[in-house]
């Protein structure tokens, strides 16, 4: 546990899980006081679970008795519970390029986060099969955690079709990668944080992919380690393995003033909507074609009808920096989407125009100007509409 006393939270999660190292970041340099259990707790099965129906982590159950599923929700909560001086006063392209973050970091960058942990089974497997096994049973025989751990496994590299990783497809996302960690390490060499000097929600949720995935499994953290130090150095960071930032040991503890975005951070905005825009626009399309299709959906109804969490809203073929990529729409990231739609609805005047104008500028004024037919929420750990 961090921090003295009893938890204020207890996070259901694991260290091998994306979405868990969102939630766990902000704990860390928040310096709350929580503590992490596996969801083979006894308390997940009988409380947890009911409690949020759903099968997923990272859960987080408050001292006061909340329990919330979905790190987005969970950051939302935390974020109530310990406002932050520094994050409160971003400015609108600030606060914009936070909410594009969590967007990118929920599906922008996992087909390198997926392709580095199970196109490599030779690098990774024991060490997956082990984590999750473990994740389900702890201590128990050698044996049971890898007979565990194999079934996690198969079904989690079964999501790589979903997101179009191929034979075809994967040379393109290794460049793409390759060109991600190298716009990201020239990013790390001038600020110390994502935004700049100080660190925040857009931190927090680039931590999934870029640590949960990409900066802990054998293959892809050795080719961090390799060709971006400066990234890995970032996810330390975070981890709070130093409390300081030697690296920049006199910078204050601030957004950039006037509310700048370092150019380092444009260029890799840039970067990953060029190959993500298209996506998010063919997406809410499916998502508006599907609504149409379903006018009698009451207020709080599924989006699937078999009632898949997330459910997947049909094929698209979506052009990943110049190659041609087969694979399906994905509701759940049009929900967190439709955060950053309603925060830029929220703005008037100069100021919307300001925010929309540094959209343009990273390649995001398309996936801005985007309109759902029917809001989208989320009901019963599920994907509905308002
Ligand atoms: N949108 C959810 C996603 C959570 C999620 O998918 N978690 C993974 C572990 S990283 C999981 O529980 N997967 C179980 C499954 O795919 O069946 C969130 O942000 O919390």
């Amino acid at each position: 546990m961090s921090g003295s006393g009893s938890p204020e939270v207890v996070l259901y999660g694991a260290p091998a899980s994306l979405y868990t190292a969102k939630v766990r970041a902000f704990l860390r340099v928040r310096r709350v006081a929580y503590v992490e259990r596996f969801p083979s707790h006894p308390r997940y099965r009988e409380v947890i679970k009911p409690a949020v129906e759903s099968h997923r982590i990272p859960v987080a159950e408050f001292a006061d008795g909340a329990i919330l599923q979905d790190s987005t929700e969970i950051l939302d909560e935390l974020e109530r519970r310990y406002p932050d001086p520094v994050t409160a006063s971003m400015g609108p392209r600030q606060a914009l390029a936070t909410h594009l973050l969590e967007v990118v970091g929920d599906r922008g960058v996992s087909k390198p986060a997926m392709h580095f942990r199970w196109s490599f089974l030779k690098e990774n497997e024991d060490f997956l099969v082990g984590e999750f096994g473990r994740s389900l049973r702890f201590p128990a025989p050698a044996e049971e955690i890898a007979r565990l751990g194999r079934r996690v496994a198969s079904k989690m590299s079964g999501y790589l079709p979903m997101l179009g990783i191929e034979p075809r497809t994967i040379p393109a996302i290794e460049r793409v990668y390759g060109e991600t960690l190298a716009l990201l390490d020239d990013h790390f060499a001038h600020h110390p944080y994502f935004l700049g000097g100080a660190p925040s929600r857009a931190d927090y949720a680039m931590m999934g992919p870029l640590y949960g995935h990409l900066g802990r499994d054998p293959k892809p953290l050795h080719l961090m380690q390799r060709t971006a130090p400066l990234v890995y150095r970032w996810t330390e960071r975070i981890n709070g393995a130093e409390v300081e930032t030697p690296e920049f040991p006199d910078r204050r503890r601030a957004l950039p003033e006037g509310d700048e975005i370092p150019p380092t951070l444009v260029a890799f905005l840039r970067h990953v909507f060029r190959g993500y825009a298209e996506e998010l626009v063919l997406s809410a399309g499916r998502l508006n074609a599907l609504l149409a299709a379903s006018p009698g959906l009451p207020p709080g109804g599924f989006l699937s009808p078999e009632g898949a969490d997330q459910p997947v809203l049909g094929a698209i073929v979506v052009d990943y920096h110049g190659v041609a990529v087969e694979q399906q729409a994905l509701g759940h990231a049009l929900w967190i989407l439709q955060r950053a739609l309603d925060y830029v609805a929220g703005l008037e005047g100069e100021v919307r125009a300001t925010a929309l104008a540094f959209a343009d500028e990273i390649g995001a004024g398309e996936v801005l100007a985007l309109r759902f037919a029917r809001r989208l929420t989320r009901s019963h750990g599920r994907l509905a509409v308002a």
